[in-house]
C-alpha cells in the first residue's frame, strides 16, 4: 500500500484513531478526520490533528469522503455496521482499522493473544518475561497502546499485542509468529449479535498463520480446542488438566514438556485463571526459546494489572477490591472466586447482551452476599437475580450512589468488590475511568490506612499480590 498517493477518512478521534491519523499523515498520506461525537477532549484532539496537516470533516461533508477517499479508517469502538463502513465497502473501498496498519507496516517479531478474559494479565506477563529475558518487548493493542506505536521503532522490538474481538472486525493482514487463544465464553453479543460471529472473529487471528508459526491454545476449552482443527500453523498447548503437548499445571506445578518451570504457590497472583494466563505465557517464552530461569522469575514475581482484581485498600475494616476491567459474566464469576471473605458485589453499567442467569447462578453459591445494582441495565440485573432466586440485591440509578451504599451495607470484615459485568459507556469513556472513579470514592480522604497493611488482615488472596500493594 503506498500512502502518499491515499486519501483516508479517519473515523473516531481517540487512541486509535490518532493513532492511525499521526501515522497516515507521517507516510504523506491524505488524511480527513471525523468523530461522530462533539465533545472537548475530541475537538482537541482535531485541533492538534490539524495542526499536523490533517483535514477536518463536516457531517454534512461525509457522503462525499465515500467518493473522495480510499479507505476507511474504523476505531475498534465503532462497529463494522456503522453507516459509513457500510457506504464504503458498498462503493468498494477497504474498511480497515488501525491494528491492520500496524499489521502491515511491522516488520518485527509479533506474539499476538485473544480470548474473552484474561488478555490483559498475559500480554503483561509475556511482555515481562520477554524483558526479563532480554528483549525488547513491548505490550500493545487492546491493552492500552496503539499497536501503530511500535511500528517505525527498533528492528529488534517484539510486539505482544493484545487483540480483542472489536479489533478483528478490521483486521485482515496479522500474522503474528505466535498467536495465544485464551478461552471463549459470551461477551460482546450486543456488538456481535450472536457466538457464532464473536467466535469466527476470535479464530480470524490463526487465519494467515504458517506452518512456520506457532498457535498456543487452551487444550481446557472445547471451542479453543476446536481451533487446532482449522489452522495450519503449529498447535503448542496449555492445560490446567492433562498433560499435554507444551505447557500444563500437575499437583501445584506448572511443567513445559518435561520439565518443572516452578509451583504455583510461588506466584504473587493467585487464582486458578492466573495459573492458566503464566502456562499460556511459559509456552510463549519457551517457543521464543528463552531461559527458563530467567522468564520464570519474572511470572512468579508478577504483580497483576491495574483495575483486574486489584486491592484498594482496606478501610474501617472493609477490604476494597477494583475489577473494572471485570466487563463480562466469566470475567465477574473469576473475581468473585477469588475472594475468600463475604463480598457485597458492585454490578452493572452499559449492557452488552447477556443473559445475566448464569451469573446470578454463579454467584448463590459464591463468598457474594449482596449485590449493588446499578448502571443502565439495573433492571435487567434485577430480573435475572429474581429469577433465579438470589434475593439479596439493591438497586440504585448511578455508580457513585451504588458505591456510597455498598460502603453502608458492607460491615468489618467483608469486602467490596467492583465487578461489574458489564461496559463502563453508559457512564464512563472507559473501564480506567470507572476504576479509578471507584478507588477516588472509597479511600479516604485523610490518613488512609495503608493497602500493605491491611493486605494481611482481610483474607485477600487474589491477584493482586501476597505480599505488597499492587501497582
Ligand atoms: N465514535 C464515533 N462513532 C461511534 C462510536 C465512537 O465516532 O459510533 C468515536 C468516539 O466519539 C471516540 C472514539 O470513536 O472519540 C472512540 O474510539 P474507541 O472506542 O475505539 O476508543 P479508543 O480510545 O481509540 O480505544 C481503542 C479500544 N477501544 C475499544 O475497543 C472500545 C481500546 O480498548 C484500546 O486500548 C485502544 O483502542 C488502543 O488500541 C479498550 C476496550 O474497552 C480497552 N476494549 C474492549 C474490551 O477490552 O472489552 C474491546
Amino acid at each position: 500500500m503506498y500512502l502518499q498517493r491515499q486519501s483516508f477518512l479517519v473515523l473516531g478521534l481517540s487512541r486509535s484513531g490518532a493513532a492511525a491519523a499521526e501515522f497516515l499523515l507521517s507516510r504523506r498520506a491524505t488524511v480527513y478526520i471525523y468523530d461522530d461525537i462533539e465533545s472537548d477532549k475530541v475537538r482537541r484532539q482535531v485541533d492538534e490533528l490539524e495542526k499536523n496537516g490533517a483535514k477536518r470533516v463536516e457531517k454534512q461533508k461525509l457522503t462525499e469522503m465515500v467518493e473522495i477517499c480510499d479507505a476507511l479508517v474504523l476505531s475498534p469502538g465503532i462497529p463494522i455496521d456503522h453507516p459509513l463502513a457500510v457506504a464504503f465497502k458498498r462503493a468498494k473501498k477497504a474498511v480497515l482499522g488501525e491494528t491492520e496498519l500496524a499489521a502491515r507496516y511491522f516488520k518485527g517479531l509479533a506474539v499476538a493473544v485473544t480470548g474473552t478474559n484474561g488478555k490483559t494479565t498475559t500480554v503483561s506477563m509475556i511482555e515481562q518475561a520477554l524483558r526479563a529475558s532480554g528483549l525488547n518487548a513491548v505490550a500493545c493493542g487492546n491493552i492500552g497502546a496503539p499497536m501503530l506505536g511500535v511500528v517505525g521503532k527498533s528492528e529488534d522490538t517484539v510486539a505482544v499485542a493484545e487483540i480483542s474481538s472489536f479489533q478483528m472486525e478490521t483486521l485482515n493482514s496479522f500474522c503474528p509468529h505466535i498467536a495465544v487463544v485464551l478461552n471463549i465464553s459470551e461477551d460482546h453479543l450486543s456488538r456481535h449479535y450472536n457466538m457464532e460471529n464473536y467466535i469466527f472473529l476470535k479464530r480470524k487471528l490463526l487465519k494467515n498463520l504458517s506452518e512456520a508459526e506457532f498457535a498456543v491454545l487452551n487444550y481446557d476449552d472445547q471451542l479453543v480446542r476446536q481451533f487446532s482443527e482449522n489452522t495450519k500453523a503449529r498447535v503448542i498447548w496449555f492445560s490446567m488438566r492433562e498433560k499435554v503437548n507444551g505447557a500444563y499445571y500437575k499437583d501445584g506445578d506448572l511443567y513445559f514438556g518435561e520439565e518443572k518451570l516452578f509451583s504455583a504457590g510461588e506466584m504473587l497472583t493467585g487464582g486458578v485463571h492466573n495459573i492458566q494466563n503464566a502456562l499460556a505465557a511459559a509456552a510463549v517464552a519457551k517457543l521464543l526459546g528463552l531461559e527458563t530461569q530467567k522468564f520464570v522469575k519474572a511470572l512468579i514475581e508478577f504483580k497483576g494489572v491495574k483495575h483486574r482484581i486489584e486491592l484498594v485498600g482496606t478501610f474501617d475494616g472493609v477490604t476494597y477490591i477494583d475489577d473494572s476491567k471485570g466487563t463480562n459474566v466469566d470475567a465477574t464469576l473469576k473475581a468473585v472466586a477469588c475472594m475468600t471473605a463475604e463480598t457485597v458485589l458492585l454490578l452493572g453499567g452499559k449492557d452488552k447482551g447477556y443473559d445475566y442467569q448464569k451469573l446470578f447462578e454463579g454467584l448463590k453459591n459464591s463468598k457474594a452476599v449482596c449485590a449493588i445494582l446499578y448502571g443502565e441495565n439495573r433492571f435487567k440485573l434485577l430480573d435475572a437475580a429474581r429469577a433465579v432466586g438470589f434475593t439479596n440485591v439493591a438497586v440504585c440509578i448511578g455508580f457513585d450512589h451504588a458505591v456510597y451504599m455498598a460502603k453502608m451495607v458492607a460491615v468489618k470484615g467483608q469486602t467490596v468488590l467492583l465487578s461489574p459485568a458489564s461496559a463502563s459507556f453508559d457512564e464512563f469513556t472507559s473501564y480506567e475511568e470507572r476504576g479509578e472513579r471507584f478507588v477516588s470514592l472509597v479511600t479516604p480522604k485523610e490518613e488512609p490506612e495503608s493497602a500493605a497493611a491491611s493486605n494481611a488482615a482481610d483474607g485477600f488472596t487474589a491477584l493482586g499480590a501476597r505480599e505488597e500493594e499492587n501497582e
